[in-house]
């Protein structure tokens, strides 16, 4: 049976032209085309949320003018439809990452309900009193949180790898956690805090060494650079749309597929059964055992949709690209007098968070407003980082495939206020 149902996909040129249609994709993103504070709006927040492009605008709002119905169920034309585009983007998810099966992509939320899924429907069943799983001090909440219930449900104890001052995780030490208690490796791929890119082959190879399972965060990455599960050997890999230029509400999580046949269901309800009885329920195949209920059908879509933009643009060029502003955005900062860079790990993603002499984040962020300049201030959902780090909080400029060497200009010009007004 042909179980596939996305389109063929033109293949990707990531030739000399390719750098060349990323940098004129800012075009595409219309949000980003308004005056803020009576300034042209610049972008710097996309480790938040990313603006949306036209394409992935387009294609929901197609899916409600002409396709809108429920998945799974009807046998008429627009529930076929709908159907057909649902998995259609489960497809392009499994090719996006190169995972084997389509089975293996479970949609979910975002990259916070993935690593619940797998907390409570993974682990809850196969740890104790005494077992340990192992993060890191560079976590976002989202992968620290689910674990702390799953410890507190169990008796488990959650054992944090330490990391340098620069941001880098201390290898050495992760290997000695490393232990048989241990039940679960769970580690940001990027950090979101910190744009620290970590060494995640060897994470999943020192682990794997020992037969624990990992599970990566990929919330930060896989909007920024190929990432192919398979050659990684992860167990598990979270994410959200809503970083990679899809909608909010929509996220996938990919298990290995023999993990995934073991899990037990999460959530109960309509879409995960094949028959239920008073007496007993028998569950439906995976993926959609996990999928209790009407799913986000057109943020599955749009999610599709941001993925066909992404391999159209060619991911190793929005990654070149990137990394090209990264270099000139850390070099302008630096020069900066009195920031203080926090992150400044060798391997990084374009992420630039940052401290001022006598000026809290919060000020810098709001000053930055009033010139059109949105960045975000705060503990970016890592306080255990921050408290290893010795800062309350930071400001955090991040970039996405849309940003320009304007973009940083603008950002230096606003910090150049906020020196005049604070120091
Ligand atoms: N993990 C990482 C590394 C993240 O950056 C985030 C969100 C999450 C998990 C949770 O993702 P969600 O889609 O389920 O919310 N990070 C941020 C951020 O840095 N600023 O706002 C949200």
């Amino acid at each position: 049976m042909d179980t596939s149902f996305a389109e063929a996909q033109e293949p990707v040129d990531n030739g000399p032209d390719a750098m060349d249609r990323v940098r004129a994709a800012r075009a595409d993103f219309p949000a980003l085309n308004q005056m803020v504070s009576g300034m042209p709006l610049v972008y710097l927040d996309s480790a938040a949320t990313t603006q949306k492009p036209l394409k992935v605008i387009e294609q929901i709002t197609d899916y409600y003018h002409r396709h809108n119905a429920n998945v799974h169920r009807g046998v008429h034309e627009l529930s076929e439809r709908a159907t057909r585009l649902y998995e259609g983007a489960r497809d392009k998810i499994r090719d996006f990452i190169n995972a084997s099966a389509r089975e293996e992509i479970v949609f979910v939320r975002g990259t916070s309900e993935a690593i619940n899924l797998v907390a409570q429907s993974y682990l809850r069943p196969r740890i104790g009193e005494g077992d340990e799983i192992l993060i890191t001090e560079m976590e976002h909440h989202s992968n620290i949180v689910p674990w702390q219930l799953v410890a507190e449900q169990t008796g488990a104890k959650l054992r944090v790898a330490p990391i340098t001052d620069s941001g880098e995780l201390m290898m050495d030490s992760f290997a000695d956690m490393l232990g048989p208690r241990t039940k679960l490796v769970a580690v940001a791929h990027i950090s979101n805090a910190l744009g620290t890119i970590n060494p995640v082959q060897e994470i999943i190879r020192l682990s794997h060494d020992r037969d624990i399972p990992v599970l990566l965060d990929g919330a930060q990455a896989v909007g920024h650079m190929p990432v192919d599960v398979q050659a990684l050997d992860c167990d598990f890999y979270a994410f959200s749309g809503h970083k990679m230029y899809a909608p909010t509400g929509i996220g996938a999580l990919y298990t290995r597929r023999d993990i995934l046949e073991s899990m037990i269901p999460w959530q109960g309800g309509g879409e995960m059964i094949r028959k239920v009885s008073f007496e007993k329920t028998e569950y439906n195949d995976i993926p959609h055992r996990f999928e209790a209920g009407t799913p986000a059908i057109a943020g599955a879509i749009g999610l599709g949709a941001a993925i066909d933009y992404l391999e159209a643009l060619g991911r190793p060029a929005i990654e070149e690209w990137e990394n090209e502003l990264l270099a000139y955005a850390t070099d302008a900062l630096n020069s900066v007098p009195g920031l203080r860079m926090i992150g400044t790990a060798r391997h990084k993603a374009g992420i630039l968070s940052f401290v001022m002499d006598n000026v809290h984040p919060h000020d810098i962020s709001t000053i930055l407003d009033k010139e059109g300049v949105a960045v975000r201030a705060g503990h970016h959902c890592a306080m255990p980082l921050m408290d290893r780090l010795g800062v309350p909080a930071t400001t955090r400029a991040s970039l996405a495939l849309y940003n320009n060497r304007e973009d940083i200009d603008a950002l230096l010009k606003g910090l150049e206020t906020v020196r005049a007004l604070f120091q």
